[in-house]
């Protein structure tokens, strides 16, 4: 009996304030790792797709009104209702680039004036990403930018909430890339720290849960 272990693929999560870049550096990146023979998939938060995504979607076109502390959980549910699909996809060497996730729950949350520790409470026990890439950007120059559309969150004071409490959450996982660089720049120094992040991960390193 030859068991040949697969590596496990890689938790890369992009984050950053509305319009600091993330989607389209989330895409490119996907692309890139697939051109490379990488086992790669996107993947979001909010998931809209599912039952409780879409409370959320409703919830953030201002259709619906809900308690804070209510939609901090829907959107922590989200996460929690694909857990096990991602860890099976890591751990079968699908690494996945994810555009948001806990930090974004925190930082939005805590930003209503929740307190941050019970809002990380229901993030406990999710899967670690292995590298956090931080598009940062001054909330100005991201208001700059094509306007924000009309949901929820998409205001200047808010926005400059958020990113005072990101600032708060950076770790030891987390790589700060400036949003103001070209997208060029920022596309070649996102492809560095996920090539980096993905060996690191094949020769072994272990699948961690939530908080670090
Ligand atoms: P997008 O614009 O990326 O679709 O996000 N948000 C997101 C939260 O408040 N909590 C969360 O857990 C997540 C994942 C950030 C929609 C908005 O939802 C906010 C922006
Ligand atoms: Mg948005």
């Amino acid at each position: 009996n030859c068991h040949l272990a697969i590596s496990r693929g890689s938790l890369i999560v992009l984050e950053g304030l509305d319009r600091s870049g993330k989607s389209s550096q989330c895409s490119r990146l996907v692309s890139y790792l697939q051109e490379k023979g990488i086992p790669v998939e996107a993947c979001r938060f909010p998931d809209r797709s599912t039952s409780v995504g879409q409370m959320i979607s409703t919830y953030l076109a201002n259709e619906s009104e809900l308690d804070d502390r209510t939609i901090h959980l829907l959107f922590s549910a989200n996460r929690w209702e694909k857990r096990s699909l991602m860890e099976t996809k890591l751990k079968n060497g699908i690494s996945l680039i994810v555009d948001r996730y806990s930090y974004s729950g925190v930082a939005f949350s805590a930003s209503k004036g929740l307190n941050i520790e019970w809002c990380k409470a229901p993030e406990e026990g999710l899967i670690a990403p292995d590298l956090v890439i931080y598009l940062e950007i001054a909330p100005e120059k991201a208001a700059e930018r094509d306007g924000y559309g009309c949901e929820r969150y998409e205001q200047l004071e808010f926005q400059r909430k958020v990113a005072q409490n990101y600032n708060l959450l950076r770790d030891s996982t987390w790589k700060v890339i400036d949003g103001c660089l070209s997208l060029e720049t920022i596309e070649s120094q996102v492809r560095e720290q996920a090539l980096e992040c993905v060996s690191v991960c094949k020769k072994g390193k272990p699948l961690l849960n939530m908080w670090l």
